[in-house]
């Protein structure tokens, strides 16, 4: 395939860094297999499959504790259909525009594929930051968002989710909200509380899933997590659930991040202390400095104006979990760890690692694991809330917990026998890009022109 088709897709959005670092990557892997598929060359399949099916932007006004007036922007990016209902997470978050929920909603589309259940991809969100505001002023705004969003889902439609700054507190809020809209009670959001058609291990399943698939990845080199020591950036759902499972695999976190700075514990952040970050970071809503005034084995560095690098990265450790946001392993990172012997980094976050950085790690012989592959268990997790609700059904936490380990697993052979199939050998990123292409391109194809 000509570069043109790549040129079009670029020069028909530009200014949107994020969406093109995400299209770039899969095209590179994709390239060849579009090549040798002469169907999917001639029926265009992977400009359209770059182009949102449709997006929506929406004015969300909301009034704050003082009475004040405030205006966000709302967004839903429809992304692609072929395989079932749009599927993906709600972002609030200041940094959020276009190009990072299009880029978000791109990635998406691969990773539900590869989950083998029936979802669509999509992402949505808003500018709105939750930080430092009140219960009341969060359901305010949530209540205005989903106004205007609930005209545009539905639960065999779009489905959303959580993801950074939406977590069960704004999921509540955003059920209720629909649910009076439409005076339905459908699951039309996923990660809902037990006692409203959630599903258990919905709140775990990203970081476990995680840590499952990482578990996959040493098993190829005849390793285990046992003593090792492991880097994690966030503090949020994905970085505390990544955390607890490394901790029941015997493996040793070490640090643990927000946007403000990060904590590193040389003794490890066992059970108990993982406890109060949890605590700290869902009921108080603190930052986690607060964890290096607590234990005395911890030391705290806040985030340095202009560095170049994040030293949480340059810390010594055999395995490295981001889970905080879009690129935050940079090739200065990149370079500490594989000094450092670093020897796997799978993805917790969504395109954490820049392309140089992914490059560099590869080469430098770290096992690299992009996140629509390895934090897949969220979404498939809330594939299978879907399930249930569909049903009428509640599995118990075992059934669930199988049934994503199983997923994780299966993801991860596929990445490798897809990898190694296409010329990639032990590449996971070119084996989920291509898996995921050709599941919804199949799609595609038989669906017709739309
Ligand atoms: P949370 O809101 O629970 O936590 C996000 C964490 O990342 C917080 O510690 C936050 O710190 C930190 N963070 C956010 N933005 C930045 C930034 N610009 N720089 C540094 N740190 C930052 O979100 P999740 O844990 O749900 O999401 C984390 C990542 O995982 C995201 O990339 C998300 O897309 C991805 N993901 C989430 C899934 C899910 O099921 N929730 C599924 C798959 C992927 P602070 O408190 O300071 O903002
Ligand atoms: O990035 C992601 O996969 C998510 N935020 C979870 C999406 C979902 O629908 O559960």
């Amino acid at each position: 395939m000509s570069r043109e088709v790549l040129d079009r897709i670029l020069q028909r959005s530009p200014h949107e860094p994020e969406f093109h670092q995400a299209v770039e990557e899969v095209y590179l892997n994709v390239e060849k297999v579009i090549e040798q598929n002469p169907q999917y060359k001639n029926l265009n399949i992977f400009e359209r499959i770059s182009e949102p099916e449709r997006i929506i932007t929406f004015r969300v006004p909301w009034m704050d504790d003082q009475g004040n007036i405030n205006v966000n922007r709302g967004y839903r990016v429809q992304m692609n259909s072929a395989i079932g209902p749009y599927k993906g997470g709600l972002r609030f978050h200041p940094t959020v525009n276009l190009s990072v929920l299009k880029f978000l909603a791109f990635e998406q589309i691969f990773k539900n594929a590869l989950t083998g259940l029936p979802m669509g991809g999509g992402k949505g969100g808003s500018d709105f930051d939750p930080k430092g505001k009140s219960d009341a002023e969060v359901m305010r705004f949530t209540q205005s968002f989903m106004q205007e969003l609930a005209k545009h889902i539905g639960h065999r439609t779009d489905v959303p989710a959580g993801d950074i700054g939406v977590g069960g507190r704004e999921i509540g809020y955003l059920f209720g909200m629909y649910k009076k809209i439409n005076n339905e009670f459908v699951g039309v959001l996923t990660g809902k509380g037990l006692g409203w058609g959630g599903s258990l291990i919905r709140p775990e399943a990203t970081g476990y899933g995680l840590i499952y698939f990482a578990i996959e990845m040493l098993a190829t080199k005849g390793q285990k997590f046992e003593g090792k020591r492991c880097l994690v950036s966030g503090s949020g759902n994905v970085a505390q659930f990544a955390m607890e499972k490394i901790i029941a695999n015997g493996g040793i976190p070490v640090t643990a991040s927000d946007s403000s700075g990060f904590i590193y514990d040389k003794d490890g952040i066992d059970a108990e202390k993982l406890e109060f970050i949890k605590e700290l970071k869902e009921v108080k809503r603190g930052r986690i400095k607060e964890y290096a005034d607590k234990y005395p084995s911890a030391e705290y560095h806040a985030v340095e104006k202009g560095a170049t690098s994040n030293p949480l990265w340059s810390i010594k450790a055999e395995c490295a979990f981001p889970c905080a946001t879009q690129n935050e392993v940079n090739v200065e990172d990149a370079q500490h760890m594989i000094d450092n012997g670093v020897m796997l980094l799978a993805e917790g976050a969504n395109m954490p690692t820049t392309p140089e950085a992914i490059t560099m790690l590869q080469k430098g012989g770290v096992m690299y694991a992009p996140g629509k592959a390895s934090n897949a268990g969220g979404v498939a997790t809330s594939g299978l809330e879907m399930v249930q609700n569909y049903n009428g059904l509640y599995w118990t936490r075992e059934d669930v917990d199988e049934k994503l380990r199983n997923i994780m697993r299966n993801i991860h052979d596929t990445c490798l026998k897809t990898a190694a199939k296409y010329g990639f050998e032990g590449d996971y990123m070119a084996g989920a890009n291509i898996a995921g292409f050709i599941k919804v391109a199949d799609a595609m194809v038989a669906e017709g022109i739309l």
